[in-house]
């Protein structure tokens, strides 16, 4: 089991894609341990994406990222951290996959909707910095189908 850090940027949510995007990964069957709406700092999101703090387009991603509210999200499930990062599909919109979201939905490299974390380290730094007092424990009865055994 791994849990990830998914946020939905300030685009999606004001093209209204909250909902879908969640319905993606509950029906996967990832199970929600956390939610959040929440218009990031500055220092929350620089502290986020320091490691793009030497790129050209960080300025203008930081403007980016806190310019309204997000929806933070934590998912759980075996291999969660890949199997998010399929549902969400290559950084670039025009160059991603349909049934991705971002092939779906996106049509920017910048302005491409959706996050998630690319790998243990990075998933439980994120987690901590955008749930600092931790995710939710609960069982989820649907996962007795999900997973064969
Ligand atoms: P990822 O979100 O697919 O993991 P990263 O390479 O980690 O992509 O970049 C983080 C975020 O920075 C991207 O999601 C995107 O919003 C933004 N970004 C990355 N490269 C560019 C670029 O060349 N121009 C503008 N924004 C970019
Ligand atoms: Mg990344």
């Amino acid at each position: 089991m791994q849990t990830t850090f998914v946020m939905v940027k300030p685009d999606g949510v004001q093209r209204g894609l909250v909902g879908d995007i969640i319905k993606r990964f509950e029906q996967k069957g990832l199970r929600l341990v956390g939610l959040r709406q929440l218009v990031p700092s500055t220092e929350l999101a620089s502290t986020h994406y320091a490691v793009h703090s030497e790129r050209p387009f960080y300025p203008g991603l930081l403007k980016f990222i806190t310019s309204g509210p997000v929806v933070a999200m934590a998912w759980r499930g075996v291999d969660a951290i890949s199997v998010a990062r399929n549902i969400i599909g290559p950084t670039n919109g025009r160059e991603a996959g349909p049934g991705t979201i971002r092939g779906d939905w996106a049509m920017d490299i910048g302005h491409n909707i959706i996050h998630g974390s690319d790998g243990e380290d990075t998933a439980e730094f994120e987690l901590g910095l955008w749930f600092p007092e931790g995710t939710i424990e609960w069982t989820r009865l649907a996962e007795e189908w999900v997973y064969e055994g």
